[in-house]
């Protein structure tokens, strides 16, 4: 990891990871969200994926992160030579090397043999590159388990790694964060910044290491006598009539191979001139607003018994591209066409005007694939039947003009297609012709990896060199700053003394004068204090005097009221005495009148008793008569009664005699 020291603290900024796994959808899956984009989905990338390592970087959590996903190098069917470039071609896309090997595994399908297979593919990186190797597994947790009941290979294998297991986990917003922070922790610990994958740098005799049975990992050999001797010598120079294995395991390069890279605008007719070359329509060609052609794609056939490979690319050089993808399809499109593409032909439209973008192509290209490129690049013109009557000659104009300019950076070499009579096959074999003229004068050589690693390490350096650069500037500037400011902070100190002292001057003649005032203030104080002390004094002088006359006041107030009261009183009892001389006179002439009233009425009692007791005597003597002559009517009642029925007896004796009688009668 790219490391920067910020405040004390180290931060990694730049991330290659590479994706290792059996399972192209779940490899996918993992890349995404390392990355946080579908970057990984598209179907046009999905049957190239299968059989290369495919690199998309972002930035992510503020780091560079690069995802080398390489999802073909454990299928069974490979052999240990496809293997080996398998793992060359990823090494190349993670250049300088990866920080980190992520094997994307499942436990439902890896096997004691899978393990072997990791194991050697690992070493084939490095011998050091299972230090770097984080194993994850992206089997639905809740099945986990029970997988490893039965399938303990993995767990194997992660104790072999000295790591502990990662379980992806989508649902885990964290995730990606927990396996940045594992891979810190991992790098760390093992004091490296990357795998050092010095087996694939060319050697100075142009071999590479894989090709070295001294260097190369031990349990892969190689697996043809053929390639023990290399077909490539420094810079991309050919053995003739030697093969060797070329861009994946079924094609072999020959002396005689050709190897072309088609680059230019969208829409200039770049697909239309690969399929031209190829005798085939092989890449999508279209009229359209918008670029056709979304990513370098690469596409061989025989032609007079060569061996040509042709790439087709995007617009690469447009303007509305990110640098980001265009550095990806660059490096796509390399490692696409190991070890190395013969010519880069810049395609223009004769239809159209030439363009400031056309016009700086050059310039692009120089920087993106070195100052060498320029060797082997040519111009080709689309739309050849738009020339009518004209020569191409005619066409391009007078030297000096921009079109001719950039003809002549590429050596004078350019071409002209009618890609609607593609089945016109001299105009290919007449542009075959010029290649392998520029070939040869170019001393049989070709546009090595090497190159692109060297220019791309030349870019890496100067990028450091920039930076550090940079870093020397912003220190030199801190510097001084930090002089600057010592020295205003001089000037100020200095200044601030001046100050300070003329402060403290005009402190000093302000506390003089406020002293002065005050003192005097103090006087005027004690001055007023002693008026008021006076004033009160006197105030209290005058407050004992009132006091004392009011006492005197009060004093002869009391006196006159006590002798009034006395007078009063005298009075009081001399009228008392009065009243009572009076009063005991009225009670001794009441008491008399009183013996008086009571013998009066003790008289008039007797006299009264005297008749009440005749009244009884008179009362009596009245009952006695009535109860005499009551007695008496009594009798007389009692008298008449007897008589009345005695008569009335008789009366009946009669009745009865005379009914008697009639009856009788
Ligand atoms: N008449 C004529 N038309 C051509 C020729 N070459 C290409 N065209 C047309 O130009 C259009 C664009 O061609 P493509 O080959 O798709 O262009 P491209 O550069 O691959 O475009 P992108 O993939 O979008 O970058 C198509 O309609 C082609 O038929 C030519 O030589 N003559
Ligand atoms: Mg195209």
């Amino acid at each position: 990891m790219e490391t920067q020291r910020v405040c004390g603290c180290v931060c990694f900024f730049s991330v290659r990871i590479v994706l290792l796994g059996k399972n192209v959808s779940e490899n996918n899956r993992v890349g995404n969200t390392i990355l946080g984009t579908a970057a990984f989905d598209s179907e046009a990338s999905s049957s190239y994926s299968q059989q290369h390592s495919v690199r998309i970087s972002g930035k992510v959590e503020k780091r560079h992160i690069a995802v080398i996903n390489t999802s073909h190098l454990l299928q069974p069917e490979l052999s240990e030579h496809e293997i080996i470039q398998g793992v060359r071609e990823c090494v190349s896309r993670s250049a300088p090397g990866p920080h980190v090997i992520i094997l994307v595994l499942q436990y439902n399908d890896f096997s004691d043999e899978d393990r072997n297979r990791v194991k050697t593919v690992l070493k084939l990186f490095s011998e050091k590159a299972i230090k770097h190797t984080i194993v994850l597994t992206t089997d639905e947790e809740k099945h986990t388990f029970f997988f490893k009941l039965w399938n303990n290979t993995i767990d194997n294998l992660i104790t072999e790694c000295g790591g502990e297991l990662l379980q992806f986990d989508t649902r885990n917003p964290e995730w990606r964060s927990e396996m940045l922070r594992r891979t810190e922790e991992m790098l760390k610990e093992e004091h490296e910044e990357f795998i050092f994958c010095n087996r694939y740098e060319d050697k100075d005799d142009g071999t590479s290491v894989d090709e070295d049975p001294d260097r190369s990992g031990g349990s892969v050999q190689r697996d043809n006598k053929e390639e023990e001797d290399s077909d490539h010598n420094e810079d991309g120079k050919l053995n003739k009539n030697k093969k060797t294995g070329c861009d994946g395991g079924d094609s072999r390069e020959r002396a005689d191979d050709l190897r072309i890279v088609l680059l230019g605008r969208t829409g200039v007719g770049k697909s239309s001139t690969g399929n031209t070359i190829l005798g085939r329509g092989a890449f999508i060609s279209d009229t359209a607003h918008e670029s056709v052609t979304k990513e370098s794609q690469g596409e061989t056939c025989e032609i007079n018994d060569r061996h040509v490979t042709v790439i087709d690319t995007p617009g690469l050089f447009d303007t509305e591209l990110s640098n980001e993808k265009v550095q990806r399809e660059i490096t796509n499109c390399i490692s696409m066409i190991l070890p190395g593409p013969h010519v880069f032909i810049i395609v223009l439209n004769l239809g159209q005007r030439f363009t400031q973008e056309e016009a700086t192509s050059v310039k692009i290209i120089q920087e993106t694939f070195g100052e060498k490129s320029l060797m082997f690049t040519m111009v080709l013109f689309t739309r050849g039947d738009d020339l009518n009557d004209k020569t191409i000659e005619q066409y391009l104009g007078k030297p000096g003009c921009p079109l001719m300019n950039l003809i002549e950076a590429c050596g004078n070499r350019y071409h002209v297609f009618n890609n609607k009579q593609t089945r016109d096959r001299t105009q290919v074999s007449d542009l075959l012709k010029k290649i392998d003229d520029m070939v040869k004068e170019n001393g049989d050589s070709y546009y090595s990896c090497k190159m692109f690693r060297e220019m791309e390490r030349e870019k890496q350096e100067k990028e450091k060199k920039i930076l550090t650069e940079t870093v020397k500037q912003l220190n030199r500037e801190r510097d001084e700053l930090m002089k600057k400011h010592e020295e205003d902070k001089k000037s100020m100190m200095e200044e601030e003394r001046q100050n300070h002292n003329k402060e403290r001057k005009r402190r000093e003649e302000e506390f003089r004068e406020r002293e002065e005032r005050y003192k005097k203030d103090i006087k005027e104080r004690e001055e007023q204090e002693r008026k008021i002390r006076d004033e009160m004094k006197r105030e209290r002088e005058e407050w004992e005097r009132q006091k004392q006359e009011e006492k005197q006041r009060k004093e002869e107030e009391d006196k006159n009221r006590r002798k009034k009261e006395q007078a009063m009183s005298d009075e009081y009892y001399q009228r008392l005495k009065q009243e009572g001389e009076k009063m005991k006179m009225i009670l001794q002439k009441e008491r008399q009148n009183h013996d008086k009233e009571r013998k009066r009425r003790e008289e008039l009692f007797r006299e009264r008793e005297e008749q009440y007791k005749n009244d009884i005597k008179e009362r009596e003597e009245e009952e006695r008569k009535m109860r005499e002559e009551m007695k008496r009517e009594q009798e007389e009642w009692e008298k008449q009664k007897q008589q009345e029925r005695q008569k009335r007896d008789e009366e009946d004796e009669r009745r009865r005699k005379k009914e008697q009688a009639m009856r009788e009668e």
